[in-house]
């Protein structure tokens, strides 16, 4: 019997320490041994036959042994799990790399940086500065007092009396002309802000403006910019339009269509049927302004144009809905 356990022993350690850490294996090498039906079982069994005088002893042994295998058992277990949570963390440098995703430019942007450099390529540098204004800058200095109806259209948030959110980034052009002396010229692109909010109009839209100051600047040096400007941004064959309008810090002043980039001038839907879009507005700038920046109107001229960007990347892209660019879907956005 004490020969049978010791082989019992021997045999089970030899099986748990050569066994793979795998704890279905452990469990079945723990049933053949230590189970029900098992071998240790079955030599309790043979205990009632061992002579009287060795029984004590051999339960004993017995004992002994179930409590060593037992031991050895949970041992294994704990070592298997340690491993598999160490192969967990191991880095596998030979597995193939995750493909990182690649970013790109909003279409927003994309048009911005395309209409900012058609006029580099024209001589003008960009310039940039505060979309939140004091309201001389965004209004007063642009001959928009107080009590002017343009204020109503170009209603705006007001952090305080006297400082906005920039309805326009004109602005940023009257800064230019106090610093600076002529010649200038200018584009600034950016965030612009209007109290709007419908399905052609949002609260925060994009403009680009240039401004061009000097000696014997002309109206016809503003048609020939805006000409090149715009057979660069949509074709040399694309037909354009000036119309008188009204901007309270230009005189006179012009609003631009274009030949309507998808019927190509027959009347369609987006042109509502007139063959027309416009695009920007423009007009030699009032010499009320240069006298507020402190130049003399007598000496210097110049042309000043806007436009919205998102109204550019729509007809750019064929994008019928203005809040497509602002829902971040990216759906949407992977296709530009
Ligand atoms: C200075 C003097 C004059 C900038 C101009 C427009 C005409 C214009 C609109 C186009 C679509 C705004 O985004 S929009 O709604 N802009 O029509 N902007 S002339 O005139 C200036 C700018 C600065 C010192």
């Amino acid at each position: 019997m004490q020969e049978a356990i010791r082989k019992l022993l021997e045999d089970a350690s030899r099986e748990i320490s050569g066994s793979r850490e795998d704890p279905r294996q452990l469990d079945q090498i723990r049933i053949r041994y230590l189970g029900r039906k098992g071998e240790l079982a079955q030599l309790f069994k043979q205990l009632a036959q061992v002579p009287e005088a060795l029984r004590r002893d051999c339960g004993k042994l017995l004992n002994e042994a179930k409590a060593q295998i037992e031991e050895l058992l949970s041992l294994k277990l704990i070592e298997a799990k340690d491993r598999s949570a160490e192969r967990r963390d191991r880095v596998d440098v030979t597995a193939p790399g995750r493909r990182p995703l690649r970013g790109r430019l909003h279409p927003i942007t994309q048009t911005a940086m395309e209409i900012c450099r058609i006029f580099h390529w024209l001589g003008f540098e960009t310039v940039e500065g505060p979309e939140v204004e004091l309201d001389y800058y965004n209004f007063e200095a642009l001959n928009i007092p107080k009590d002017h109806p343009a204020r109503d259209m170009q209603d705006t948030f007001y952090i305080s009396e006297d400082v906005v959110l920039r309805t326009h980034t004109s602005p940023l052009q009257v800064r230019v002309m106090e610093k600076r002396t002529p010649p200038i010229r200018v584009i600034a692109p950016g965030r612009t802000y209007r109290c709007d909010s419908d399905v052609t109009h949002t609260p925060m839209f994009h403009q680009v403006e240039g401004l061009m100051v000097g000696t014997n600047i002309s109206f016809g040096d503003l048609k020939g910019l805006l000409t090149i400007f715009v057979h660069q941004m949509f074709g040399p064959e694309t037909g354009l339009r000036f119309r008188p309008r009204f901007f309270p810090f230009t005189e006179p002043s012009a609003e631009v269509d274009i030949e309507c980039v998808m019927c190509r001038g027959k009347g369609c839907r987006v042109c509502s049927q007139t063959g027309w879009l416009e695009i920007l507005g423009s007009g030699m700038v009032d010499p009320e302004v240069f006298k507020m920046v402190g130049y003399d109107p007598e000496q210097v001229t110049g042309f000043a144009f806007g436009m919205g960007i998102e109204r550019i990347a729509m007809l750019k892209f064929g994008i019928d809905d203005l809040r497509l660019f602002f829902e971040n879907d990216l759906r949407f956005l992977k296709q530009f």
